[in-house]
């Protein structure tokens, strides 16, 4: 949509109000690994701050240069030093006698489980790095990787980073041609799989796909195949299986230094338009920003907490916050193989009991869905254990946050809601858990070393209490260094919308205090009779609403209004018969015009059992939109289940 493009539009209306907020516990404040005067020391000597953090992890060789800005927005961090990141995130906790601790509590979904103990974990990935050598994977090839959430998924991506070899992690739930495509685009030589998952309680076949994405892809030499559920699988002559050649390689193995702008992995992200991109990022700024932002954000403390981040690991937020910031600070994780449903709605707060998870990281979708069950759920569970929670993905609406921290955080713990991308590869904007007095659905500041800002169409800065588009000001650690393959998409992408400013593509306000709410991807806000109104600010409206417990909003073709405000609303599990009719429907607009004002009414409101949303949670409001302007559904392949838009035309005859 290119309404943004217009220089004379307004700028993001700013119409939700909210007021409560929540300070940080007292003995938590005390105790923070991170307090207030962080914000300032960055302020005062960014990259001096970075330099310290770089300390975090065990360098072979210093580097020469913090940054080396001098070609934007092509950054080199640290250049000069050298380090291995698997040798950082599981060898040196072993040599400084931490081996015993656990690194990971494995909880497959069928109810079977295995313990890594980061001794445990270096002997696997010594393992797996042999047997990579063994299959010719060299320092600089790439390995795709197609897994479920087993143990083996970590182990491999370590390898790769131990011997050079960049991953491309592929979500486990992903089609042959969209596997196909990525492997053919990273030019990747091995892929490594499984026969398969468990998921929803069956077993959930792999290794098919992959084997009919190879057909295809002639830079492939192997398939690994990991076993995992047993299943019958074709065997082709280029497969090797996991439990042959891994198991028998040597448990030695000598982490050899890399370079610190190394290229660590490539994950790819679709975006809105084109084909997806491989965002790539590099070993050194990256996991000292991961593991910095780790270590501030959830407050960890390595030898108490049990830290747990529910997300795929074929999402960024796995990459950095199951697998590399966690490890490189030696925490002790749960990772976990199932759906939250699994064998019953109260999966993971039996899991949070279980190990005594302390800090707890999800999606707002995960949350959402939670307070469709109810609260009677997490009720039967013991979750006192947890100090911190956090929540990514998508803006959080306030009523989620306040159910988040109330029914799982007994109505003490901070709720950090962290805003970043696969393109930043590390958190942003978030609060401090032992710093910030949340506000419910806000973002809050930028970390220390971070500058981000809000501007309008000119670039300029908009003032509090002002709306526009969320843009980074300086490089970060972390940050992609590039589309694989493609520079000048790269520059294209982020950095030609505004002159010498990272550009989102979120837009987002400033409120009074100068803190920062997202609003969603500017491709979503809607232009209603000349005011651009989020998707965020309204679904957060119908949510507040007692008997809805989800929501998308899109901006539909309106003769009158330019755009209309179509909402899609699914009914709490408890909001009775009548949510059907014309009334409900009344109730709900007159709600939304309540909180928001009058311009924000929904001309239409569509009630409907499921929500089409990708494998990270987001909704996929194009889909929404082909269904609100009564047009034939686009591409549904990314997903995360492509029968829900069948369960909506059952429901709305117009969404054939
Ligand atoms: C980590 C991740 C990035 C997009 C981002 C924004 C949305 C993520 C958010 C959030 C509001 C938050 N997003 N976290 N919006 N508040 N706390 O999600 O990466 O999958 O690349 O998505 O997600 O729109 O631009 P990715």
């Amino acid at each position: 949509m290119s309404q943004n493009q217009n220089p004379n539009q307004e700028t993001l209306s700013n119409l939700l109000q909210e007021n409560r907020r929540f300070p940080p516990p007292a003995d938590l404040a005390e105790s923070a690994n991170v307090k207030a005067d962080a914000y300032e020391e960055a302020a005062n000597d960014r990259l001096g701050f970075w330099a310290k953090q770089a300390d975090r992890l065990t360098w072979s060789k210093r580097w020469d240069e913090v940054l080396d800005w001098s070609n934007p927005p092509f950054a080199k961090w640290f250049e000069g030093g050298e380090l291995n990141v698997a040798y950082n995130c599981v060898d040196r906790h072993v040599e400084a006698g931490r081996g015993a601790k656990v690194a990971f509590h494995w909880e497959g979904e069928p109810g079977d489980g295995r313990t890594l103990t980061y001794a445990d974990l270096q002997r696997e990935v010594n393992k797996a790095a042999n047997a990579l050598l063994e299959l010719g994977v060299r320092k600089g090839d790439r390995v795709a990787i197609y897994l479920p959430m087993i143990p083996e998924l970590p182990i491999s991506m370590l390898a790769c980073a131990r011997i050079g070899a960049t991953h491309s992690v592929v979500f486990g739930g992903f089609s042959a041609d969209a596997l196909r495509t990525r492997i053919d685009d990273a030019q990747a030589r091995l892929v490594i799989t499984a026969d398969g998952g468990y998921r929803r309680g069956k077993p959930s076949a792999l290794k098919p796909t992959v084997d009919e994405a190879v057909e295809r892809t002639p830079s492939i030499e192997h398939v690994l195949v990991v076993r995992r559920t047993g299943a019958e699988v074709a065997e082709n002559p280029r497969d090797v299986w996991w439990n042959d050649l891994v198991e028998r390689q040597s448990d030695q193995h000598t982490a050899e230094p890399m370079e610190a702008e190394h290229p660590l992995y490539i994950l790819y992200t679709s975006g809105t338009t084109g084909n997806p991109k491989g965002i790539l990022h590099t070993s050194g700024g990256y996991l000292t920003q991961v593991a910095y932002t780790h270590h501030a954000v959830f407050d960890l403390k390595p030898e108490t907490d049990v830290y747990w981040c529910s997300a795929d690991i074929g999402w960024v937020t796995g990459h950095s916050y199951i697998v590399y910031g966690p490890l490189a600070n030696g925490a002790t994780s749960v990772l976990y193989e199932g759906t939250p449903d699994t064998p019953h709605k109260g999966r993971w707060w039996e899991v949070i009991q279980k190990y005594g998870v302390t800090i707890f990281y999800t999606a707002p979708t995960a949350i959402r869905t939670c307070m469709k069950w109810g609260d009677d759920i997490p009720a039967r569970f013991d979750l006192s254990s947890l100090r911190v929670l956090g929540s990514v993905g998508e803006p959080i609406n306030p009523e989620a946050y306040v159910w988040y921290r109330e029914n799982i955080g007994a109505g003490k713990t901070p709720v950090v809601d962290t805003w970043w991308q696969t393109e930043t590869g590390a958190i942003m904007i978030s609060p401090l858990p032992g710093v910030t007095a949340g506000k419910p659905g806000a973002a809050m500041r930028p970390l220390p070393g971070i500058v981000a800002d809000v501007v309008d169409d000119q670039a300029n800065s908009v003032p509090n209490g002002g709306g526009g588009f969320l843009v980074l000001k300086e490089p970060w650690p972390s940050m992609l260094r590039t589309i694989w393959g493609d520079d000048e998409r790269y520059v294209k992408t982020y950095w030609s919308r505004f002159d010498g400013l990272y550009f989102a593509g979120d837009g987002a306000k400033k409120d009074e205090d100068g803190d920062l709410w997202l609003l969603g991807r500017v491709d979503d806000v809607m232009l209603v009779s000349g005011h651009n109104i989020s998707t965020t600010e309204v679904e957060s409206a119908l949510v507040s609403h007692p008997k809805v417990a989800e929501s998308a909003v899109v901006g539909a073709t309106d003769p009158v209004t330019g755009q209309a405000i179509v909402a899609f609303v699914i009914p709490r599990g408890n909001a009775g018969e009548d949510v059907e009719g014309e009334e409900f429907a009344k109730e709900l607009r007159d709600h939304v015009a309540k909180s928001l004002g009058p311009i924000a009414k929904p001309r239409q409101i569509m009630i409907v059992p499921e929500l089409p949303k990708t494998r990270s949670g987001k909704i996929m409001r194009r889909l929404l939109r082909d269904v609100a302007e009564n047009r034939g559904i686009g591409d549904v392949t990314t997903l995360a289940d492509s029968t829900v838009m069948d369960l909506i035309a059952e429901k709305l005859p117009s969404a054939k």
